[in-house]
C-alpha cells in the first residue's frame, strides 16, 4: 500500500522543524530568564510531537484513487410512495426510487458515481453521503455546500469516492422529519480486489414511531424528543422487515455490514452463541480484528463483520439482539440450512496502517465543543428548546478552522445529560480519550457517541478541503440547532 499523503507529509514535518528554529530565534531575542526557557521547551516538545503523530499517519488511508474512468450512472427519485413494511399492511412513506431502503448501490473503488436526482418530494431535500469523503460542493448540505433542491427540481451528484467501505445517504434538510420518512440508502464501495465472501450482505437498522394503524406518527420534533434523546420509535426495522432473516449454509463466510439509519435510537448489537470479528468501522478497516458485542451502533455508525458459520451449526438459528437499553431486543436473524465443504480462506481484511497515536495524549487540544441546550429565546416555560454548540445554536455558528494535512486535536465536551453521537462530514478521526483517559480504539470513525457529562478527545488530519458541517446525528438535535461547520484549509 503506498502511503497515501507521501508527497504532503515529508514537507510538512520539514516545515514544523523550520518553525521550530523560528520560534528559538524568537525566544531568545525577545524573552529572557527560565520562565521563557520551559515555554520554549514545552512549545518545541509539542511541536516535535505532533510531527511524530503526523509522520504515523502516513499511509494510514488507502493509496491515493485514481478514477478508473468507469462512470455508474443512475437515476434517483424521492417521492412519495407506500411499502409493505408490516405484512398486509400498507405504510405510506417517502422513498428513494419507491424502495426502503432506498437502493444498495454497490461500485468499485477508483469507480464514478453519477446520480441524475430528481426531488418529487413536497419539500426541499438534498443528499448528504454520510462518510464519503466527496467534494466539499457534493456534500449536500444545505446553505453550505449547495442550494436545496425545490419540489420538482433536479442535481446531480458526481464524485469518486476515496475509501473502500460501507457507506450510507439520507437527505440534510429537515432531516429528523425526512429520514424517519423512509429516505435513506447505502453505498458500498468495494475493494479493488475482492474478497470471495460466500455473501455479502447489507443490514440496515431503522427505528419508526408508527401509529396503532402502522403508519409514519406525523409529529416530528416534538418537545419530548428535543428535551430528551431524540425520537426513539415503537418498531425496529432492518431492511425494513421486523422479521428479517439471513439464509446461509454452515461453513459459510459472510461480510455483514449493520448500518444504522435510526433517527435517535443507538444499539448496542450482539450476536447470540455466534463469533463474529468486527473487520470495519464507519467503514474503514480496523488496525486489527476484535470480537463483535461491544461496540455501540449510534445513529450514523457502521460497523462491518467477518462471519464464519460453524460447520456443526446446521439447522441453527442465530439472533441479532441489541443490548443497549435494559431490555434485549431481537434484531434479525441468520438461519442455517445445509453445509458448505469449503469454508473461503483468507485473511481478514485490516488496515496494518492505522496510526495508534500513543502520544497523541501529550498533545494539547485545539478546539472544543461545548454541547448543551437551552431554552430558545421568548419560549415559556413549556416552551421549545434548542441545542447548541459553545452555546450558539445552528444555523448560527463560528466555524473553525483545521490545518489541512495536519495533526489537529478536537475535544466533546457534553455538558448536558443526554447523548450525542457527533459527527464531522469530510473527515475521518480516531477517538484519543474519554474523560481525560487515554483510550486505543484501532479503527477510524466519523461519529462518536458521547454519552452524559463525558468528554471525548478525537485527533485527525483532515485531507479534505472546504467548509463541512458537524453535528449531533440524533436528528431532532441537529434539526434543534446542535450543528456547526470546520473549516478545512
Ligand atoms: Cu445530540
Amino acid at each position: 500500500m503506498a502511503p497515501y499523503i507521501k508527497n504532503i507529509a515529508k514537507p510538512t514535518v520539514l516545515t514544523f522543524i523550520l518553525a521550530l528554529g523560528v520560534v528559538s530565534v524568537g525566544t531568545v531575542l525577545f524573552r529572557g530568564g527560565d520562565e521563557a526557557t520551559e515555554e520554549t521547551e514545552y512549545a518545541t516538545a509539542e511541536t516535535e510531537n505532533r510531527a511524530r503523530l503526523l509522520a504515523e499517519f502516513m499511509g494510514a488511508y488507502d493509496k491515493e484513487i485514481v478514477p478508473s474512468g468507469n462512470v455508474v450512472e443512475m437515476d434517483m427519485v424521492a417521492a412519495e410512495s407506500e411499502v409493505e413494511i408490516f405484512d398486509g399492511y400498507k405504510t405510506k412513506v417517502w422513498s428513494y426510487n419507491g424502495q426502503v431502503p432506498g437502493p444498495e448501490i454497490r461500485i468499485k473503488l477508483g469507480d464514478t458515481l453519477k446520480i441524475r436526482f430528481t426531488n418529487n418530494l413536497p419539500q426541499q431535500t438534498t443528499i448528504h453521503f454520510h462518510g464519503v469523503r466527496v467534494p466539499n460542493a457534493m456534500d449536500g448540505v444545505p446553505g453550505v455546500t449547495q442550494e436545496p433542491i425545490e419540489p420538482g427540481g433536479v442535481f446531480t451528484y458526481e464524485f469518486t469516492p476515496k475509501d473502500a467501505g460501507t457507506f450510507w445517504f439520507h437527505p440534510h434538510v429537515r432531516s429528523s422529519e425526512q429520514v424517519e420518512r423512509g429516505l435513506f440508502g447505502t453505498l458500498i464501495v468495494e475493494d479493488e480486489t475482492s474478497r470471495k465472501y460466500s455473501q455479502d450482505v447489507v443490514w440496515v437498522i431503522d427505528d419508526w414511531r408508527m401509529t396503532q394503524d402502522k403508519q409514519v406518527y406525523e409529529e416530528f420534533n416534538t418537545p419530548m424528543d428535543l428535551m430528551h434523546d431524540g425520537r426513539w420509535g415503537n418498531v425496529i426495522t432492518v431492511n425494513a422487515k421486523q422479521n428479517e432473516v439471513l439464509r446461509a449454509k454452515a461453513g459459510e463466510r459472510i461480510r455483514l455490514r449493520l448500518v444504522n439509519t435510526s433517527n435517535a435510537r443507538v444499539y448496542m448489537p450482539q450476536f447470540k452463541n455466534l463469533d463474529a470479528k468486527v473487520i470495519a468501522v464507519d467503514g474503514m478497516y480496523v488496525k486489527e480484528v476484535f470480537d463483535f458485542g461491544e461496540l455501540e451502533l449510534a445513529p450514523g455508525n457502521r460497523i462491518d463483520l467477518d462471519i464464519t458459520i460453524p460447520k456443526s451449526a446446521d439447522g441453527n438459528t442465530f439472533t441479532l439482539v441489541d443490548t443497549f437499553g435494559r431490555n434485549e431486543l431481537p434484531l434479525a436473524q441468520i438461519a442455517v440450512a445445509g453445509v458448505l465443504q469449503e469454508t473461503p480462506s483468507f485473511a481478514f481484511p485490516t488496515n496494518p496502517n492505522v496510526p495508534e497515536w500513543k502520544e497523541a495524549r501529550n498533545a494539547s487540544i485545539d478546539k472544543e465543543y461545548r454541547l448543551n441546550a437551552r431554552r430558545k429565546a421568548g419560549a415559556g416555560m413549556m416552551g421549545e428548546i434548542e441545542w447548541t454548540i459553545n452555546d450558539k445554536a445552528y444555523p448560527d455558528y463560528d466555524p473553525y478552522t483545521f490545518t489541512y494535512a495536519e495533526f489537529n486535536t478536537m475535544r466533546f465536551t457534553n455538558e448536558s445529560s443526554r447523548l450525542h453521537p457527533m459527527h464531522l462530514h469530510g473527515q475521518f478521526f480516531k477517538v484519543i480519550a474519554r474523560d481525560g483517559v487515554p483510550v486505543q480504539e484501532p479503527f477510524f470513525r466519523d461519529t462518536v457517541l458521547v454519552y452524559p457529562k463525558q468528554t471525548v478527545d478525537v485527533a485527525l488530519v483532515p485531507l479534505d478541503k472546504g467548509l463541512w458541517v458537524s453535528h449531533c446525528h440524533i436528528l431532532e438535535h441537529a434539526e434543534a440547532g446542535m450543528m456547526t461547520a470546520v473549516k478545512v484549509e
